[in-house]
């Protein structure tokens, strides 16, 4: 029994100190393992008379009880305390603010073209998009501006490059996007509302001019259209997207190929502390020319001009923005300068719709 007492004192007080369960794992081994102390005293068992092997037996199983009830206890114990430290260790303050992040801005002219598309769709306009590498079919021919035509020289074109000996006329950086709703019209027919925003590309570059700009162009075709209905759409147009209760359109003639007649729309405005106001006033702006569309643009497109006809429009995007946002100069639009596009550029959510930002 002796024996017996000294292993309990033993591997109780190194169970006590074991520092983690491997060190546990090697003490139970030691005990109680097919090897262990405690299962050699039991295989000694049989060599003792029945009377010693009774109590020693009795003894040796309250032993392995006990140890195992101490290993369980001291596991749990190293577990809870590893946990305890770890929240100790791994506090974290879901208090603390944020750490200040920079969020980048949504460009005026995207801002813009987001706002238009969603005043046209409301007055059914789709949204069309074509190529920015255009034939000089659709981006002249079809628009009844021949190859002779001064309004070709007036357009300031970016050539592409063509082989040596290819003698077809070269492609072209489109010079608006009036190209874009040929090939809607040839692609769906008439009736047809659909606007065309996208980048143009002519050969200037002022004060007033970059080489690449922003257009959106509208289409309507159908049976019975006048420019009465072009200056409803118009005035609808202006009157949302410079959010003013009313609006003034002025129609000048003049002259375009791929319209007649045409027009060129001055908006009622005036200018109070060299601040620009829509809408009223005794000035007139220039913000747009249009007109009722050419019998024979209709006709390259593929539709019957004694069936059918429209009317289109087009404006310069950046422009309409510098006007709205009083941004004061183009050329800014297109520098990349992180100041610039954060002052005047817009949060992410800041989405136009017509019930909300835009006033109807
Ligand atoms: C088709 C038929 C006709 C589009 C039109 C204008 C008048 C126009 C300028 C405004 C300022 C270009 O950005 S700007 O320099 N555009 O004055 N554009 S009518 O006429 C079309 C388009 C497509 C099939």
């Amino acid at each position: 029994m002796d024996g017996i007492d000294t292993l309990r004192g033993k591997y109780l007080e190194s169970i006590t100190g074991a520092g983690d369960e491997s060190a546990l794992e090697e003490i139970r081994l030691a005990a109680l393992g097919k090897k262990g102390e405690i299962s050699l005293k039991m295989r000694e068992l049989g060599k003792m008379t029945p009377e010693e092997r009774q109590t020693t037996g009795a003894a040796l199983n309250r032993l392995k009880d006990e140890l195992d009830a101490a290993l369980r206890a001291r596991k749990t114990s190293l577990a809870d305390a590893a946990l305890d430290e770890r929240l100790r260790s791994e506090w974290l303050d879901v208090t603390l603010p944020s750490r200040p992040r920079r969020f980048g801005t949504i460009h005026p002219v995207s801002q813009v073209m987001e706002e238009l598309t969603a005043i046209f769709a409301d007055m059914g306009f789709s949204v069309a998009e074509g190529p920015q590498v255009e034939s000089d079919w659709y981006n002249f021919d079809a628009l009844n501006i021949p190859p002779e035509h001064p309004a070709r020289q007036e357009h300031d074109t970016f050539f592409m490059h063509r082989a040596e000996g290819d003698n077809r006329p070269p492609h072209v950086l489109r010079t608006h996007t009036s190209p874009v709703q040929i090939r809607a019209l040839e692609a769906n027919g008439a009736p047809i509302r659909v606007i065309a925003p996208g980048r143009v590309y002519r050969m200037d570059m002022d004060q007033t001019h970059t080489p690449m700009f922003h257009q959106v162009e509208g289409l309507a075709i159908d049976k019975g259209i006048s420019m009465a209905n072009l200056k409803w759409v118009l005035e609808e147009f202006c009157r949302a997207f410079f959010e003013v209760p009313s609006v003034e359109l002025r129609f000048r003639a003049s002259h375009f190929p791929f319209t007649e007649p045409s027009a060129e729309v001055d908006i009622r405005c005036s200018w109070v502390n060299g601040q620009l106001k829509i809408g009223e006033g005794d000035s007139w702006m220039e913000i747009l020319g249009s007109g009722m569309v050419h019998p024979k643009v209709l006709q390259a497109a593929g539709v019957d001009p004694s069936k059918w006809q429209g009317f289109a429009f087009g404006m310069g995007i950046d422009r309409i923005a510098m006007l709205k946002y009083g941004i004061p100069d183009l050329r800014a639009f297109f520098e990349s300068d992180l100041r610039w596009l954060r002052h005047y550029g817009f949060a992410a959510l800041d989405m136009p719709d017509l019930a909300g930002g835009l006033s109807r």
